[in-house]
């Protein structure tokens, strides 16, 4: 019976693994990405919100939240794949056509990201906002440039 279980979730995991390698379109990069800018967005909301006083201001949850960015924020550039500039997507050609710029943007917003984290660990709210500020400015660079307006 153990042997038999065994066997049976092995062979469920090859499935499973296989299916996924089998998935990797350049719709499912478009996808990969928007989820993780979706889930960036959805912790800036708070964030936001404190930082305009439309909230109070929470310690924890701000810690909470800066530092789910931080870890999203090295996640979508993997997303921009070779052939994935076509489809549902609000990237500009500018991703793939200067993409030195891009990732250079890219990394300044993980830097800015990671300072606000270490920032919000402190938990100094003067300065946990202007470093929200900071952030801010590190998404706008790249969507003046790099993202379709709408
Ligand atoms: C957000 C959000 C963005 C950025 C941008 C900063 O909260 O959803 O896209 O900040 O507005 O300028």
């Amino acid at each position: 019976m153990k042997k038999k279980s065994a066997i049976l979730l092995s062979a469920l995991l090859a499935i499973g693994i296989a299916g996924t390698a089998a998935a990797q379109s350049a719709e499912d990069a478009i996808e990969y990405r928007q989820s993780v800018f979706q889930t960036v967005k959805w912790n800036m909301g708070p964030m936001t919100a404190m930082a305009k006083g439309e909230k109070p201001f929470d310690k924890d949850a701000f810690l909470k939240h800066a530092t789910r960015v931080e870890q999203l924020s090295h996640m979508p550039l993997e997303g921009f794949t070779p052939d994935s500039d076509l489809g549902e997507t609000d990237a500009k050609p500018e991703v793939w056509s200067k993409r030195a710029e891009f990732e250079k943007r890219m990394k300044n917003w993980q830097e800015q990201a990671a300072k606000l984290a270490q920032v919000a660990k402190a938990g100094d709210e003067r300065a946990i906002k202007a470093q929200f500020g900071e952030l801010g400015k590190s998404c706008k660079a790249c969507h003046d440039d790099f993202r379709v307006k709408r």
